[in-house]
């Protein structure tokens, strides 16, 4: 549902909302009804299993909860998107991009500077790390190997990787749901930001020295038991993946998404620290709010399958788009990455994909993502139609941090994003229950 005028708590609004198929904002429990761990993979006999899925599903009939027919939408504001671009910027990112797919329509926004040090401006097709968002790729490569019957999501992760995890109730649905109770080895590394930054950027790290260092730490939680963002599940995610392909997670990502989608500008480089092609710097923001820090080459060892792929604002649209159409997975599987655990008044949290809640009403789906130097925003509607992919190169930073939000209303609530527009200064911190949920969050603005 993308009009700008269905408002959440309108007469009109309410009508239109109880005429759709599922309400938008239906709470599914978060964990399945019991099912055998088989039971969601499609008839497809192991030797099927085996081949390399390089091809595409068609796009599934639209039976996303918040699908709206296109004309029902209102054009992205696009003044209100730059407005929300030129914010990062007077809150300190030296360059901030968006680009919005609309049906046939692309938007593409740009300002400010790609390198500091050059004067290059930054455009909206330069490539950049992308953080978490690599957590809804490395969820849709476990999801086809569900489909191909390698695992089920319901069954303990010990029952793949023997030994790997004290507690055998966790299962893989817990960690792509972040409901394992695995603490965040993030915590450790980077309880100082730019010193714990230098000590990890030539680092190689396997899945399991960061699997230890969590170990190392409490749980946060016993599994199942609530939401705890963490990048601890999508290394476990990663260990999964190579255990079951018998390959690289670098590997899986090209054979199963990169590749089929046509992603050209998106890579998978670990360990290397460069980033291919045309790209920008990004900037790490030091915890006492002054100085920048060229964060760009790194190994992003830390990150992996949790954070380390490399992209542009068109091929996470695409990638976005695709998945809600319906192409990556099945259409069980895709039901399963949409069942919601909450994570405050206005986030939602499924299977590496994560629902915004947008003050017109609409939801959106996509992940936010964070590395040293950059922060990424990739959402995209309930139908895959409009995609918005918005960008600063910086990061640690909460007060460009909150700038970004502005983007997805500007582009998915455009009536009510123009009556903020005129408003004066950047968008104020949050309320409590409102937090951007990107971990860990920023010390400080
Ligand atoms: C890691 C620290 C952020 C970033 C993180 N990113 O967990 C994952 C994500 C991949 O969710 C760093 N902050 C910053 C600090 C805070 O060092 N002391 O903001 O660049 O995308």
């Amino acid at each position: 549902m993308l009009s700008g005028t269905v408002g959440r708590g309108t007469a009109l609004g309410a009508v239109l909302l109880s005429l759709l198929a599922v309400p938008a904002h239906a709470e599914p429990p978060a964990e399945a009804p019991p099912t055998t761990p088989r039971e969601a993979a499609p008839n497809t006999t192991l030797r099927e299993a085996a081949a390399p899925n390089t091809t595409l599903r068609k796009a599934a009939p639209n039976t996303a909860p918040n699908a709206a027919p296109r004309n029902a939408a209102a054009a992205p504001d696009l003044a209100a998107l730059r407005a929300a671009l030129r914010s990062a910027l007077a809150n300190g990112a030296p360059g901030a991009i968006a680009r919005v797919d609309d049906g046939g329509a692309v938007h593409r926004l740009a300002e400010g500077v790609a390198d500091r040090a050059t004067g290059r401006a930054i455009t909206a097709d330069d490539r950049f790390r992308v953080g978490s968002v690599t957590k809804t790729f490395t969820a849709v490569v476990l999801l086809q190997l569900v489909d191909e019957g390698l695992l089920g999501l319901d069954d303990p992760v010990v029952d793949h990787l023997p030994g790997a995890l004290p507690d055998r109730r966790i299962t893989v649905r817990h960690l792509l749901s972040h409901r394992s109770g695995l603490y965040d080895y993030t915590n450790v590394l980077f309880a100082r930001t730019v010193s714990g930054f230098e000590a990890v950027r030539n680092k190689v790290f396997t899945h399991r020295q960061l699997l230890d260092i969590s170990l190392d730490g409490p749980v946060t939680g016993a599994p199942g038991a609530a939401y705890s963002y963490s990048n601890t599940n999508f290394v476990v995610a990663g260990m999964l993946i190579e255990k079951l392909t018998g390959g690289s997670t670098g590997a899986a990502y090209r054979k199963r998404i990169i590749t089929p989608l046509k992603l050209t500008n998106t890579f998978y480089v670990h360990p290397d620290t460069a980033l291919p092609g045309r790209h920008t710097k990004g900037y790490l923001t030091d915890d006492s709010g002054g100085g920048l820090v060229d964060a760009t080459r790194q190994t992003a060892s830390w990150a992996q399958s949790a954070g380390a792929i490399i992209s542009s604002t068109r091929d996470l649209n695409a990638f976005y788009s695709a998945l809600l159409r319906g192409e990556l997975t099945s259409a069980a599987q895709s039901a399963q990455m949409r069942r919601w655990t909450t994570v405050n008044s206005t986030q939602r949290y499924g299977l590496g994909l994560r629902r915004r809640d947008l003050s017109c009403g609409v939801s959106v789906y996509g992940h936010t993502g964070a590395v040293q130097g950059y922060y990424t925003y990739a959402f995209t509607s309930g139908d895959g139609k409009r995609s918005l992919t918005s960008f600063a190169n910086a990061s640690n930073s909460s007060a460009v941090l909150n700038t970004l939000p502005k983007t997805l209303e500007a582009a998915f609530c455009p009536s009510a994003a123009a009556a903020r527009a005129t408003a004066p200064g950047g968008r104020p911190e949050p309320a409590p229950g409102e937090r951007e949920d990107i971990a860990p969050y920023p010390a400080r603005g």
